[in-house]
């Protein structure tokens, strides 16, 4: 976990929020985003850079100005311009940026003219209509803000896969090279190791020598991202992360087992959960005249399994059921009857279907995001840009489109026998269910993925005829990221997925589970829905720039919880078995 450039991406980004509101220019508003984009995005770690002015500056996008403040920062770990920002506005005010649809402009209004200083105090103010007499706020921009509001607060502290698996695999490769302790066995549990897309807290599991419960506990408190200590003991050690940008409100809990090797595999089911499963498996031992506990599976006093989870299961007659299934559906009964779907793996996937270049609202070239497919191992990528009602996004007009193209074949050539690349689109289903560019233009192209990006408070009749239109588009392969959800920031489109799973699977196209853990859209259920119906499923990372295609194991894990084979995933084909497939979309 690189802590120290998330640290300094977030006080960036926070600096370029408090600018906004107390408006001030908006050239270092762009330049501190763009700095704290850049170190979120950096593989190399600025701490091991160190206060380096000439290396700090080659780094793309870290000029002169802000080297300065990052070595300020490594010097003495604060930021005296963060600081004297921050100082002016209410220290509750930049919570108010996380309630979607609230930006800086209104955070501005809301503080100067509203006298809200928390979103405490905004939730009190919202209860009635008193905030509708400030320039610019009227009564349905209240409503979308209470909506907006409520959905921030059911998130519950939940916090995406996409932001608690890079902090629970930290954690474990510190734990399994403690100095001189003798550590058999690290592993993750819980929610984040059956792939949910939002996460409670980490649970961390070692199998050690009972000795040394009590030294990996001290080491693991005095890590570097750990806060507050909840509790601490040899077996179980409880903490809070530091957060990434100091004032916000708090980090993740971490839960530590220790326990020794022979109960290794029944600790981690026990702490694997869910719970329910957990449930149905003691009452299932209890029917055997057996006792399950996280200790093992007992007979009497005596241990008949408990070393390893096929162990446990198998003596439960049982087949191993992946974590992503232990959600006590019907995995039980299936692995009795040996029936459980052979779940596909991260390397049955061999292609990238979405993807965008600097030609719209990527950060890297057609060149290198080839290169970091190629890195992959996959045979096929599509490069699929946005289209042109995008303009946030810099989607493609027709005529730049065009080049595009050519752009993306020559590239296409040059890199042949490495790797095929497909000129695709990101084509925009319009609030209607048109496509954002005439079928002229899309039989151009290779391959075509549809998504909604705009009108995504639509209600669910409008969504589905939305959607239908765009599944019957004889142009369209793949329909993206279907609903337009942003987990813990938008509830997105609520279509009749059934409606929609049916008209796909008559038209024999695909959807994407987008492995963006923003997204995971397709959800877990909608996937497992859309393989009912027969649909074939891709699997996607969106990727803009080079760490997104890191995001690919959270669209796998998600696949899996929907019980998906490789045979259901189009990622999964063999080049010209996609090639065909793709052709049979495409009448
Ligand atoms: P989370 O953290 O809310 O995302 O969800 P989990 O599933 O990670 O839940 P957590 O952290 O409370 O507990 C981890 C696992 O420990 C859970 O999946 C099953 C097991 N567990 C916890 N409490 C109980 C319990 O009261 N009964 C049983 N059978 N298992 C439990
Ligand atoms: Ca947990
Ligand atoms: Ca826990
Ligand atoms: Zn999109």
């Amino acid at each position: 976990m690189a802590t120290t450039n998330a640290q300094l991406a977030a006080l960036f980004a926070r600096m370029a929020d408090v600018m906004q509101i107390i408006g001030v220019d908006g050239f270092r508003v762009n330049a501190y985003r763009k700095v704290s984009r850049v170190l979120e995005d950096l593989s190399e770690d600025i701490a091991k850079i160190g206060p380096d002015m000439k290396r700090l500056t080659e780094i793309d996008g870290i000029g002169k100005g802000s080297a300065e403040r990052i070595i300020e920062f490594l010097k003495t770990g604060r930021m005296k311009d963060h600081d004297d920002l921050v100082s002016q506005i209410p220290p509750g005010l930049p919570a108010l940026l996380d309630i979607s649809g609230l930006g800086p402009k209104t955070a501005a209004l809301l503080w100067k003219e509203g006298g809200i200083e928390s979103v405490e105090q905004l939730k009190e103010k919202l209860k009635d209509d008193s905030l509708a007499a400030l320039p610019g706020l009227g009564e349905k921009k209240l409503e979308s803000l209470r909506k907006s509001l409520t959905f921030t607060q059911s998130t519950g502290g939940r916090v995406r896969i996409g932001q608690a698996m890079p902090v629970a695999r930290w954690f474990v490769e510190k734990l399994r090279t403690i100095p001189g302790h003798k550590v058999k066995e690290v592993a993750f549990a819980g929610s984040l190791r059956r792939g949910r897309e939002t996460i409670g807290d980490i649970d961390l599991l070692v199998a050690a020598p009972e000795a040394d419960g009590g030294a990996i506990s001290d080491y693991f408190v005095k890590l570097e991202p750990v806060g507050q200590v909840i509790v601490k003991g040899p077996t179980k050690t409880s903490v809070r992360t530091k957060s990434a940008s100091g004032d916000e409100a708090e980090g993740m809990q971490v839960d530590v087992r220790i326990v020794p090797l022979e109960c290794y595999g029944a600790a981690l089911m026990y702490f694997t959960g869910s719970k329910e499963h957990n449930v149905s498996l003691r009452q299932r031992a209890i029917d055997r005249g057996l006792k399950l506990s996280e200790w093992g599976l007992f007979k009497g006093e005596q241990r008949i399994a408990g070393r390893t989870e096929e162990e446990v299961y198998r003596a439960l007659g049982l087949d191993f059921i992946p974590p992503e299934l232990r959600e006590d559906r019907d995995e039980i009964a299936q692995a009795e009857r040996h029936t459980l779907p052979d779940l596909l793996n991260i390397e049955d996937i061999h292609a990238e279907l979405h993807a965008h270049t600097t030609a719209s609202d990527g950060r890297w070239s057609i060149r290198e995001l080839a290169e970091a497919a190629v890195a992959r191992g996959f045979h096929t990528l599509a490069v699929t840009d946005h289209s042109k009602s995008q303009p946030i996004a810099n989607g493609l007009t027709v005529e730049r489109l065009e080049q595009h193209i050519k752009d993306v074949h020559e590239v296409a050539a040059s890199m042949k026998g490495k790797i095929r690349i497909l000129a695709g689109s990101e084509v925009d289903i319009l609030a209607d269910g048109t496509l954002d560019y005439p079928n002229s233009v899309l039989r151009e192209l290779d391959l075509v993925v549809a998504s909604p990006h705009a009108a995504l408070s639509q209600d669910p009749e409008k969504a589905t005829k939305r959607l239908l239109r765009a599944i019957n588009n004889p142009s369209v392969t793949i329909i993206g990221h279907a609903t337009g959800r942003l987990i813990n920031r938008r509830e997105g489109l609520h279509p009749e997925m059934k409606a929609l799973f049916a008209a796909a699977a008559e038209r024999g196209i695909a959807f994407e589970i987008n492995a963006n853990s923003y997204r995971l859209d397709l959800r877990d259920a909608h996937a497992r829905a859309a393989l009912e119906a027969g649909v074939k499923l891709a699997i996607n990372t969106d990727a803009h720039g080079p760490p997104d295609l890191n995001e690919l194991i959270y669209g796998v894990m998600t696949a899996r919880r929907a019980g998906a084979t490789k045979h259901n995933v189009i990622n999964c084909l063999s080049r010209d078995a996609l090639t065909k497939w793709i052709a049979s979309t495409r009448a």
